[in-house]
């Protein structure tokens, strides 16, 4: 399986800020531990990060035909993205929706989701497990 995994704004500063919320590692830390999971799987994965709306967007058209599925952290995005909603549903590519957190614990606006339901599922303050669990229901599912 070829994963494509997305990560939305600020998360290039995984790490770096809020380790309380967000965890130790680096994000090209995150990037190596999928890479490695993925491997250990027989399947590949890679990473793209972007502060920009219109970047996420076009990566997740760019997925159509070239990637079996979609890990995607769309940042705060997920709670007002309608364009990144319509760009997952306008692609056949299937997509689960991870955050690091669990944005149920936090502030009201970080509860509702406006890009879940284009998604297979949500999986939520798990951390970086939360991207290999993703990639491990895909690999069931193939
Ligand atoms: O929990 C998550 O993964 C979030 O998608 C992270 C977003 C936040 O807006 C969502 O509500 C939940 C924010 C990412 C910010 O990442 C940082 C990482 C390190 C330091 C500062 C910000």
């Amino acid at each position: 399986m070829k994963f494509l995994i997305i990560n939305g704004p600020n998360l290039n500063l995984l790490g770096k800020r809020e380790p309380g919320i967000y965890g130790q590692n680096s994000y090209e830390s995150l990037c190596e531990r999928l890479k490695a999971f993925a491997a250990a799987h027989g399947a590949t994965a890679d990473c793209v990060q972007s502060n920009h709306e219109g970047a996420i967007i076009d990566a997740i058209h760019g997925a159509e035909g070239v990637y079996d599925a979609i890990i995607m952290n769309p940042g705060a995005y997920t709670h007002y993205s309608i364009a990144i909603l319509d760009a997952l549903k306008a692609v056949e590519v299937p997509c689960i929706e991870v955050h690091l957190s669990n944005i149920h614990q936090r502030e009201e606006f970080r509860h509702k989701s406006v890009t879940a339901p284009a998604c297979v599922g949500q999986i939520c303050g798990l951390g970086l497990y939360g991207y290999e669990a993703a990639m491990g229901y895909f690999l069931e599912q193939s």
